[in-house]
């Protein structure tokens, strides 16, 4: 018989960390917004949230990474917003939050899921952060859900 692993959307009990960055402030604010959002529309309750402000989305990683070590977070959610035209370190800053977040993740073990817009405008990004796009804070935010619930079923370690 196959055994199929899948993690729901009844998030009650969760409880959620989210890294934001300060850097394009406006963006990351609504991304921040679509995040809480759906976690209130998944039942996850206000006191088991908690939300850290970081400057920019190169620290979102080491933030994500002591907030999934410190056991009081089943899934961290990582929000920003990296902009081309201002930055001529784009590339930089995008890649080593992409990176981080995904080492983050691999080495606690905990679900970091990476709601970073990387837009060649300003434009793009809000379009991105409850604009005509949608939000990816939102879609961040159900991703931590579905794969803290998903890592709840999977074997552990040593099983
Ligand atoms: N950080 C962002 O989150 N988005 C950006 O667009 C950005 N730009 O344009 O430079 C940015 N830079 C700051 C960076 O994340 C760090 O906070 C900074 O380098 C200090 O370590």
């Amino acid at each position: 018989m196959t055994r199929t692993y899948e993690g729901g959307y009844d998030a009650r009990g969760l409880r959620v960390a989210v890294v934001v960055s300060r850097f394009n402030d406006t963006v990351g604010r609504r991304l921040l917004d679509g995040a809480l959002d759906c976690l209130r529309r998944h039942a996850v309750a206000d006191d088991d949230v908690g939300v850290a402000w970081v400057p920019g989305a190169f620290e979102l990683p080491l933030a994500a990474k002591r907030l999934a070590l410190s056991g009081e977070y089943d899934a961290v959610v990582c929000l920003g917003a990296v902009i081309r035209g201002e930055t001529p370190h784009f590339d930089h800053v995008a890649s080593a939050a992409a990176t981080g977040v995904a080492r983050a993740a691999l080495d606690t073990g905990v679900p970091i899921t990476f709601g970073v817009l990387t837009c060649d405008t300003p434009e793009q990004a809000e379009q991105r952060a409850g604009g005509k796009l949608g939000n990816k804070g939102f879609e961040a935010a159900l991703a931590a859900i579905e794969m803290a619930g998903l890592m709840a079923s999977l074997p552990k370690s040593g099983d």
